[in-house]
């Protein structure tokens, strides 16, 4: 009798603890803001990764302090780590091709988001970011503490207006 009980105790531990090694995201159920597709383990809708703001917000919110090329003075950004979502989803790649919805296309090294602690923001200066200025995500890079990063090259990979991106 024990004994059954302790089998039975084993049994339920190994499912838990497989589902929670898989980390099955949960469905959007606001406006989606990010879709992820490509090389990646966990998917919510078809094949695809979907975010709502909620959804992002509680992968862990982080803030970033730094000049742009758009703005002036420095700014203020609340928002995830893009490496954080890329661990919620279980990218494998390294390649993160990143769409606008100005239909603006650019390649990311997937690295340069631990590298550089990439912030994907939500907000500026206490003000959630609209389509009107750049959002509603906004990738940040902490530009001020990197020289490699105060180029116009560097700027190519602020995309704004980010709404999806494909991880090869
Ligand atoms: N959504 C979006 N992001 C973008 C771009 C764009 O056209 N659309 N241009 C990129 C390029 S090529 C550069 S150099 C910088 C600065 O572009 P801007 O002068 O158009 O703001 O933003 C980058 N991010
Ligand atoms: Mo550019």
């Amino acid at each position: 009798m024990n004994r059954n009980l302790l089998i039975c105790l084993a049994i339920t531990i190994g499912i838990f603890s497989s589902a929670m090694a898989q980390q099955p995201l949960e469905k959007p159920s606001g406006r989606v803001l990010l879709t992820i597709s490509g090389a990646i383990d966990n998917t919510n809708v078809d094949d695809k990764a979907k975010f709502d703001r909620a959804m992002l917000l509680k992968l862990g919110i982080h803030t970033v302090r730094t000049t742009t090329s758009w703005t002036d003075g420095v700014c203020e950004f609340e928002g995830v780590l893009a490496s954080d979502i890329m661990d919620a989803v279980g990218a494998h790649g390294t390649i993160v091709t990143a769409t606008a919805l100005n239909d603006y296309v650019v390649d990311i090294p997937i690295t340069d988001f631990k590298k550089y602690g990439v912030l994907f923001a939500l907000k500026m200066d206490g003000k959630e970011l609209t389509t009107r200025d750049k959002g509603p995500i906004w990738p940040i890079y902490p530009r001020d503490d990197f020289p490699e990063l105060q180029n116009r090259a560097a700027d190519k990979k602020w995309i704004y207006l980010l709404y999806k991106m494909e991880i090869k």
